[in-house]
């Protein structure tokens, strides 16, 4: 199923299905194509000997592709080679080919659903067999292999799994996500959408939020979504307001680290090291100088706030961290990693491969800050998803191969000028790597996983000018306890009728 997952296009589709089902279905075709189609569908594991072990009835498992919404970006192919199964190859689209696939796919839609019994609530990857859970249906037009798409149909698709379409409106920033989400006479989204403008989503949002709370409507999930440009800086002031709101809305951030849909700005989401169309790399300067901003440690700041980091890629903790969201009662934020290919200079079949490895570096460390968690920080904040959480860089067991900040910028084209012709990086790569290290220290001393009143102070000022980032000494000897306001976190989350 991860194929499924990670497409941005909702191009590849599965399905379980009853073998008396299949029977019915295709021996009412009168054009031969019964037995390719019988075909189609395999006899596997969980769907097929699992239940037939306990006596229930076997499940036949089919995967099928919409030549008309495939842009052959390979993503597909890239995740089931990861995981060892190489059951998937690239072909052409030609005059015969087409047509072919689309007879498969018309057949797959004429299927019912895949039934109940097959799909467990305790798998979060099962959510994408059901029909609820498609309400980002492909159309848009985002480049091939977009990592902002993946992300978007992965987290209607939570939603819509527990809360239902009719439950769920989105507010969209201006930047990418607008322009392929509303190119004309398409329309990827099946739940009410509104764009206002760059800036303003979150205040938007306040207005819709309540205006649906007069009506009643407390349950309704109303999400903002918006790339860094519009939530790091030019609608900051306007997040930072929604999340010292107490209202129930909930903020996506596509973070791309560049602004995407204008041609790859900076924004304050830039790493050091970085090359963008506002921070060249040249003469009087060699790429971003300056730090990162981090905007999911600003927004823990804030008053009774959840706030998340999350890959696409690592599917339990995206899945995790936007139900939790979604069933906080108050303001969260999710800020998720998202490939953008013609700005980091990466394959099109590259971003679910780009986003695990920025969290196995610490480029991008996932977090889940839950104020329901209790009255610490430590105690709200868990590094979950992170490898190796108390050691400075993760290690590959098999190779022993270090993995950081460099080994990451290694494998990215907006990097490519910082390494000299035999690949040592440059003085400004090394001050990137000291800042990521600084944050990941920050991290783990919210976390209670560092200790040491100096560790942070000393690795973020050391950060951007030596390029240093050493742990300093002692600083594994337990952290002080942040203490919140009392009756902080406890507020029950509230579901709709039916969802509990
Ligand atoms: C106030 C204002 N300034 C500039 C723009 C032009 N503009 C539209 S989208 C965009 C960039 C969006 O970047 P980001 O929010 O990072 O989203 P992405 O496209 O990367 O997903 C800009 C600068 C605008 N629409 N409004
Ligand atoms: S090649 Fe890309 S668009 Fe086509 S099915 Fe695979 S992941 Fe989806
Ligand atoms: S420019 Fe980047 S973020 Fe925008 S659609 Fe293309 S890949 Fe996605």
């Amino acid at each position: 199923m991860s194929c499924v997952i990670q497409c941005p296009d909702t191009a590849i589709l599965g399905k379980v299905v009853k073998q008396h089902t299949l029977n019915s279905q295709t021996e009412r075709l009168k054009n031969g194509n019964a037995s390719y189609l019988q075909s189609q569908f395999t006899e596997t594991k969980k769907f097929f000997d699992a239940p037939k072990k306990k006596g229930n009835d076997p499940g036949l498992f089919g995967i099928f592709i919409d030549p008309t919404k495939c842009k052959g970006c390979r993503e597909c192919v890239e995740a089931c080679e990861d995981l060892g199964y190489n059951a998937l190859k690239m072909i052409e689209k030609e005059d015969d080919t087409v047509p072919a696939y689309q007879m498969g796919f018309d057949f797959f839609r004429s299927l019912p659903a895949t039934p109940k019994e097959y799909i467990s609530d305790k798998l979060p990857v099962d959510m994408m067999l059901a029909e609820d859970s498609m309400l980002y249906v492909g159309g848009a037009g985002s480049c091939a292999g977009c990592g902002e798409a993946t992300v978007l149909r992965m987290w209607l698709a939570a939603l819509g799994y527990v809360y239902r379409a009719e439950n769920i409106g989105i507010v969209a920033s201006t930047g990418c996500n607008t322009v392929y989400g509303s190119t004309y006479p398409f329309n990827p989204y099946l739940v009410p959408w509104t764009n206002s403008l760059f800036e303003n989503g979150p205040a938007d949002a306040i207005g819709i939020r309540l205006r649906w709370d007069q009506l009643g409507w407390q349950d309704k999930q109303l999400w903002v979504i918006g790339g860094d440009g519009a939530m790091l800086d030019i609608g900051f002031q306007s997040l930072s307001r929604v999340l010292t709101s107490n209202l129930n809305i909930k903020i996506l951030v596509l973070d791309t680290q560049v602004y995407s849909n204008t041609g790859g700005q900076s924004s304050t989401a830039t790493f050091t090291g970085q090359e963008t169309k506002m921070s060249q790399f040249g003469t009087a300067i060699s790429g971003k100088q300056e730090q990162r901003k981090e905007l999911g440690r600003i927004a823990m700041m804030h008053p009774n706030t959840f706030v998340a980091q999350t890959v696409a890629s690592i599917p339990n903790h995206f899945y995790k961290s936007i139900l939790d969201a979604a069933s906080f009662d108050g303001p969260a934020i999710v800020n998720t990693f998202n490939t953008c290919q013609p700005e980091h200079g990466v394959g099109d079949d590259m971003a679910r491969h780009q986003a695990k490895l920025a969290v196995e570096s610490r480029t991008f460390p996932t977090f889940i800050f839950d104020p329901r968690k209790g009255d610490t920080i430590r105690e709200r904040l868990s590094l979950q998803g992170n490898p190796a959480q108390r050691e400075d860089w993760y290690t590959v067991p098999k190779t022993n191969e270090k993995i950081d900040f460099i080994s990451f910028a290694r494998t990215e084209g907006r990097f490519a000028k910082q390494f000299d012709k035999d690949g040592n990086p440059s003085k400004t790569l090394l001050a990137g790597q000291a800042d990521r290290l600084a944050n990941w220290h920050i991290l783990q001393e919210l976390a209670g996983l560092l200790g040491g009143s100096g560790a942070t102070a000393a690795a973020e000022s050391g950060a951007a000018r030596s390029g240093a980032g050493k742990r300093p000494p002692g600083a594994r000897d337990g952290a002080k306890k942040v203490t919140m306001p009392p009756g902080a976190g406890k507020r029950k989350p509230k579901l709709p009728p039916g969802m509990g």
